[in-house]
């Protein structure tokens, strides 16, 4: 994010009426196409990466981001990028991955540089944060559309739908990197899709970004209606090939974004939304932002109206600060970046005097004697403060930073605290002279 965005976003944060804002998910990159998915106790959510300053969908890489309670994620990096499909030119647009067999499979839509037409890639890793690569080395299925979305029914066969101007779908083989039969096209009537007014060519609200799910034996697909600007819509159908009945809006045209995107999850024991808008600093239709929503279905399995919210979802899980908890796991930062730590995983960098990283619902229970940090710094270093309910909150702790040589030559300090108890927010606080101070790997409290 260029300078002048951070210190809008620094000025935006530190005024109190933000602190609590925990919307959007991500504030250090633009994120946008949201695609999460629940495996083992963890929300893992796949998004695109609107680049800075961005004037159309100029996307590169796709990003991974995991929460084990909704309120701090863990930014995974780029575990895949353009260069990740050989034959790959341009567009890392909206995609979406799925778990089966062992695998994780990320279907996506890019540009095939020898057809200058959009197609579909799938690629595969054994673990939800990557790596990933090309599973097939070629399209899985190009007809210019866009927007995969793979869904795998009880029975086991898998179907990816995909589509605009058209809604396609194509039966995948249990291998998910190969399908039987053709892509066939679902019918695009107004009783399937709603009705859109003064568009001879598009006569239905459906414009983009399938979301099909299979929830009370009914298959509902949510979508990105009317472009421009888009809201979010859905149908519903008693089978997953149709026919689709229009059911109504599920978020109304909000946030600054003439596109939305929906992903919804169940987790932990509620039904969450996700979805783009373009709320950070500097943000807009192509610099967008993941933001999420908890919601509830009526008693008859409608999907209840949605708006967007500054607050997100409340925590629904607490953070255990006395195993190691990554840097780059967060509800918030001020100021700071990520970058890929040579130590493996992410670190958070770029940190300057004043900066924060705010961690969320952190039990401490009875009490914490002392903080490590695993920290890194090719200048002079500086000092981590420990704070408690705010960025400027009372101080429990201060751990020296020296420098170490590198950005990448870590080294553990530790220091005691005190008053760290119950279950509380954690700010840890970055201080120290001008330029860039240091790089912070992970931390750990000691009981
Ligand atoms: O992010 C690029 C495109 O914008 C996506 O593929 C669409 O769904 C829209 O969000």
């Amino acid at each position: 994010m260029t300078g002048c965005v951070v210190a809008l976003l620094c000025v935006l944060v530190l005024a109190p009426a933000a602190a609590s804002a925990d919307n959007p998910i991500v504030g250090h990159v633009y994120t946008a196409d949201p695609a999460p998915l629940v495996h083992n106790g963890r929300v893992y959510l796949y998004t695109g990466h609107d680049e800075d300053g961005s004037t159309y969908f100029t996307m590169r890489e796709w990003r991974v981001w995991s929460s084990a309670d909704m309120v701090n994620w863990t930014d995974h990096g780029s575990p895949m990028n353009l260069s990740t499909f050989s034959w790959a030119s341009a567009d890392a647009w909206a995609g979406q991955t799925v778990y089966r067999n062992g695998r994780f499979y990320w279907y996506v839509p890019v540009k095939n540089r020898a057809t200058g037409r959009m197609a579909i890639g799938v690629a595969v890793a054994d673990s939800p944060t990557g790596p990933f690569r090309d599973a097939i080395g070629r399209p899985l299925v190009e007809n210019g559309e866009i927007d995969p979305h793979a869904f795998v029914d009880d029975d086991g066969q898998a179907y990816l739908y995909w589509g605009n101007p058209n809604l396609w779908y194509v039966r995948l083989n249990a291998d998910m990197i190969s399908y039987s039969g053709g892509p066939t096209q679902i019918p695009l009537t107004t009783a399937g899709y709603g009705t859109r007014v003064g568009n001879a060519s598009r006569p239905t609200l459906y414009e983009e970004g399938p979301w099909v799910f299979k929830r009370g034996g009914l298959y509902y697909n949510v979508f990105a209606a009317e472009c421009c600007s888009e809201f979010i819509a859905y149908s519903t159908a008693p089978s997953p090939t149709g026919p689709w009945t229009y059911r109504g809006t599920v978020m109304p045209r909000q946030g600054s974004s003439f596109t939305n995107h929906a992903g919804i999850v169940d987790f932990k024991g509620g039904s969450y939304f996700f979805y783009h808008n373009g709320a950070l600093p500097g943000g807009g239709g192509f610099t967008r932002s993941v933001a999420v929503e908890r919601f509830t279905y009526n008693g008859d399995g409608t999907i209840p109206a949605i708006t967007m919210s500054t607050q997100g979802p409340p925590a629904v899980d607490v953070l255990n600060p006395f195993v190691r908890q990554e840097a780059e796991t967060i509800a918030w930062g001020s100021g700071i970046e990520t970058e890929p730590a040579g130590e493996g995983g992410m670190n958070v960098g770029w940190i300057e005097n004043g900066d924060w990283t705010k961690v969320e619902n952190v039990a401490f229970g009875s009490g914490a004697r002392s903080l490590r940090a695993r920290v890194a710094s090719a200048s002079s270093g500086g000092t981590v403060e420990v704070r408690l309910g705010s960025a400027t909150g009372t101080v429990a702790g201060r751990c020296a930073v020296p420098g170490t040589g590198g950005w990448q030559t870590w080294t553990t300090v530790s220091c005691s605290v005190s008053g760290v108890t119950g279950t509380q927010d954690l700010y840890l606080r970055f201080t120290g002279g001008s330029g860039y101070l240091f790089n912070v790997d992970w931390w750990q409290f000691t009981a």
